[in-house]
């Protein structure tokens, strides 16, 4: 027996002790709350827009289609089954529900999504698989992908299972909806700026007209002292 116990000393000893608590932090966090977000509050600033502590059905719309995709009229039975009290907003304890809940649709959408391109059919993704997978977004590339890839899978076999998938899939997702949201930004600049030097050059014009007709103006009035 002491001599088992000297045995997983040493090998105690001998593996990372950093890396074991991250695990041992991970494996709690994964089974309690989602592991992208246990750092924020339950309900976090970002998805309380109003700031009342609680969500509304409005917010926790918003949550799911940004993380997952899921559209609003599939949350409507998922919030309502939350809703305990049903008074229409989720407390922390509510809210906790709610997000198994589509935690739970985002695995089943994560599932089919490996089902597709699971090649060599072994129920994960190499990464050679994870960059066949095809993303509707414009901003998705071969590196994107190979470091959501690494980022995701949290038990570093080298693949990503169903689990990681979800996580792997709404990171490629918000980092889709940063990009679009900047396309936009600097399209909007970018018109701003054309109306701008347009208004200038109108401007101009009105300037140059107005120049003309007072020399105009300035010439038949020399003519008519020469009279
Ligand atoms: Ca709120
Ligand atoms: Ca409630
Ligand atoms: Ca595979
Ligand atoms: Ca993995």
């Amino acid at each position: 027996m002491r001599l088992l116990l000297a045995a997983a000393l040493v090998a105690c000893a001998f593996a990372r002790p950093g890396r074991i608590i991250r695990r041992q932090a991970e494996e709690v966090a994964s089974t309690t709350l989602d592991p992208a977000i246990t750092e924020e509050p339950i309900i976090s600033p970002k998805l309380d827009k109003d700031g009342n502590g609680l969500v509304s059905l409005k917010e926790a719309e918003e949550c799911a289609f940004q993380r997952h995709g899921i559209k609003s009229d599939l949350i409507g039975d998922f919030f309502a089954k939350a809703d305990k009290d049903h008074d229409g907003e989720l407390t922390e304890e509510e809210f906790l529900e709610y997000r198994k809940l589509i935690r739970e649709m985002a695995l089943d959408l994560a599932q089919k999504m490996l089902a597709d391109s699971d090649t060599d059919k072994d129920g994960k993704l190499n990464l050679q698989e994870a960059q066949e997978i095809h993303f509707p977004y414009k901003s998705t590339t071969v590196e994107l992908i190979k470091e959501a890839f690494t980022k995701y899978d949290k038990n570093e076999d080298g693949f990503i299972d169903d689990h990681e998938l979800i996580d792997m899939r709404s990171f490629i997702r918000e980092k889709a909806l940063e990009f679009d949201t900047e396309v936009e930004k600097a399209n909007k600049e970018e018109k701003e700026k054309e109306e701008k030097e347009k208004k200038e050059e109108e401007e101009k014009l009105e300037e140059e007209k107005l120049e003309e007709e007072k020399e105009e103006e300035e010439k038949l009035e020399e003519e008519k002292k020469e009279e």
